[in-house]
């Protein structure tokens, strides 16, 4: 039994939230013997064992059917290599947008001609060709304007391949996907400059450059090297361009998260590194693991790089060009002054840019500290050439002391860093399983000091990142935070061995923070996430014109049209030009030859919202999805002879069942 004036939940909020509750739970009252269904909603409340602090969450976060959720997550979907979106305050999943794996439902990579083009364009060019099926992504990234999301694209990074993304939000599909040169593997990225003009990423294990070159372990000082990426942006094109896009050649520290400036120091970009020591493993041969090897020092180094001189250095034609592209050779960068060091706390991870562009904040996994910078100290440094000393590559070190602002003690192993709309940041805080919140800077509020621990609250468990409303931003919006923990132990429903992730939202609105809800994740192991305003979306309802190309994103002047469906054989070409229209496909009959090769091209002629139509060839592998508009091609050889049905995968109206036809793949003679 509850003792509801037990709870001091203040007592007038809480009378409210309960008479909301009994308002709207009249019309359940009956004697029905259903616990927890049935009854007013103070029995329904007991009988499910809720508390007060329960009822508030839900209130906080139940959407009616009909509403929207006032902001959208794009979250990493980890190793299943796609992106989540989901609604917030609700964690209702909405999409889960095909990236870098085939997804049947959305035919991406499931035979059309267009997603196996986008697809095979991330492989690697080196050695026997193969289409990479997945990815591990980690980083999504919202396009920006002025350093203010402005839901116009999506970026995301693959570090298992070193691939980047581009998702154009007006369809929420991926368009271009662009294997990184001279890459293997990428874990800082996408993280995208104030304008979007670059998207950086970097790498993170180092190999010998260009990586398809091969050099042993014993070489590693001399031969292997980390990157920092700049890929250009033309957001007319949508896509990631060659020209203007550069790398920075780095020492082989693994170079973590990176995070461009905004405002005052936008222009300026700073990335983590952990193995300054430059172990290199060898457990088998009696060396220390790379976890002790390199975790051996106290400080690691920040990257403080000078981006706009380094555009001006590859202007000048002081670049190199590596596998095609520019690379800044590393003695370039030092003679040329655009990369300094700053030394930060013990296997630093998350380095967090405030909205203010001066703070910037760094958490060491192996520390209790948050560390933080400023833009200010460290251009002071630099211009003064107040150096520590130089590292082995002949990378200036600013001294510690002058560029530290403040270090605080927040717990065990912090991770990222996000803010909010009044002065505070809140660090996912690993080891200790908390959320930290602590005021940035001098006080904002009654009774606070500068830089000081506010709160902390415990999530389940392991947190990973942090995201908070538009939480990247110059302006943030406070309100939610969502704890993205990689461990969800005993929180669900067990489904054996592998346990689903944990989304946990935060309500941040008042002094304490309250978790309001777990969202559990079975799909991949998301890292990071962004949180959009979703008024700031304006996604299309159905495709712009019938017969559209969402890979060239614009009518396809070969699409088939309503009247103008044929089938036209050329030698053993044989071309169909095929219409969906609820609920049939027009042509029905295809009959082809036993070696013929076939293309179709396919367009759904809908208008209506909603009136999506698959289509699936038996025994061929093939199925499309093509919403209202859309049209796409398939391409194969119908090299089995016999009989096959192609069908609608879509329930699209009363006689979905009906919509089909045949392949008749007649035998060579
Ligand atoms: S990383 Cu996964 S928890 Cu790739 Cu941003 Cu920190
Ligand atoms: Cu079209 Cu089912």
């Amino acid at each position: 039994m509850i003792k509801w004036t037990k709870f001091g939940l203040g007592g007038l909020g809480l009378a409210f939230l309960i008479g909301l509750l009994l308002l709207f739970s009249g019309v359940l009252e009956s004697k029905s013997r259903q616990p927890g269904l049935s009854g007013n909603a103070e029995q329904i409340a007991k009988a499910r064992g809720l508390t007060p602090a329960n009822i508030e969450a839900a209130l906080k976060t139940y959407v009616p059917t009909g509403k929207r959720d006032e902001y959208l997550m794009f979250a990493s979907g980890g190793h299943s290599g796609q992106v989540l979106v989901i609604g917030v305050p609700s964690m209702r999943l909405l999409k889960v947008i095909a990236v870098f794996t085939p997804e049947p439902w959305q035919g991406f990579g499931q035979g059309s001609e267009e997603s196996a083009i986008l697809l095979s364009s991330g492989n690697m060019t080196v050695g026997k060709q193969r289409t990479l099926n997945w990815g591990d992504t980690h980083h999504p990234a919202l396009s920006e304007t002025n350093g203010e999301y402005d839901g116009q694209f999506l970026f995301i990074n693959d570090k298992a391949n070193a691939r980047i993304a581009v998702i154009d939000l007006r369809d929420f599909e991926t368009k271009q996907i662009v294997k990184t040169p001279n890459l293997i593997s990428n874990h800082g990225g996408a993280f995208v400059t104030p304008n979007t003009e670059y998207i950086i990423s970097g790498s993170q294990y180092a190999t010998p450059l260009p990586f398809h070159e091969y050099a042993p372990i014993e070489q590693y000082k001399e031969k292997y090297r980390g990157l920092i990426v700049f890929h250009k942006f033309d957001r007319q094109k949508g896509k990631i361009v060659a020209e203007g896009s550069f790398q920075i050649e780095v020492p082989p520290y693994w170079q973590d998260l990176c995070d461009p400036g905004k405002k005052v120091s936008e222009g300026w970009i700073f990335c983590n590194s952990f193995n300054t020591e430059m172990a290199t493993g060898g457990i088998g041969q009696g060396k220390p693991p790379f976890e002790a090897g390199a975790s051996q020092r106290d400080m690691d180094y920040l990257h403080v790089i000078n981006m706009r001189k380094a555009i001006q250095i590859v202007k000048q034609g002081k670049a190199k060009k590596v596998s095609g592209v520019d690379v800044i050779p590393l003695d370039v960068a030092v003679a040329e002054e655009i990369l300094y060091f700053v030394p930060e706390a013990k296997s630093p991870h998350g380095v967090d840019v405030a909205p203010d562009g001066n703070y910037i904040v760094i958490s060491g996994k192996l520390d209790t500290h948050v560390t933080i910078f400023t833009f200010d100290r460290i251009m002071k440094a630099i211009k003064n050439k107040n150096y520590e000393g130089k590292d082995p590559y002949g990378v200036p070190i600013l001294k510690y002391n002058d560029v530290v602002e403040a270090q605080l003690n927040i717990g065990l192993g912090p991770l990222h860093t996000q803010f909010d709309n009044k002065g505070y940041a809140y660090t996912s805080v690993f080891i200790e399983s908390t959320v930290a919140k602590w005021s940035l800077g001098p006080p904002y509020h009654e009774g606070e000091k500068a830089w000081q621990l506010i709160d902390k609250i415990p999530i389940h468990y392991n947190v990973g990142h942090i995201v908070c409303a538009e939480g990247d931003t110059v302006t943030p919006d406070g309100k939610y935070c969502v704890s993205l923990n990689k461990w969800s132990i005993d929180r669900f429903n067990e489904v054996g061995p592998l346990y689903p992730q944990n989304f946990q939202l935060l309500d941040i609105t008042g002094n304490k923070m309250k978790l309001l809800y777990d969202m559990p994740i079975g799909i991949g192991e998301p890292h990071y996430v962004q949180m959009i305003k979703a008024d700031k979306l304006s996604p299309w309802k159905v495709y712009p014109e019938v017969g559209f190309n969402p890979a060239t994103m614009s009518k396809d002047p070969n699409a088939a049209m309503l009247g103008k469906e044929r089938i036209v054989r050329n030698g053993n070409k044989v071309e169909v030009w095929m219409t969906a229209l609820r609920s049939r496909f027009n042509p029905e009959h295809i009959k082809v030859m036993e070696g013929d090769n076939v293309v179709i091209y396919i367009t759904n002629v809908e208008r209506a919202r909603d009136a999506t139509h698959g289509f699936a060839i038996s025994g061929y592998n093939i199925n499309l999805s093509l919403e209202p508009g859309e049209s796409s091609t398939v391409r194969f050889t119908a090299d089995k002879p016999g009989v096959y049905p192609f069908y609608c995968t879509e329930f699209c109206s009363a006689l979905h069942l009906e919509m089909a036809g045949y392949l008749f793949v007649e035998p060579k003679k």
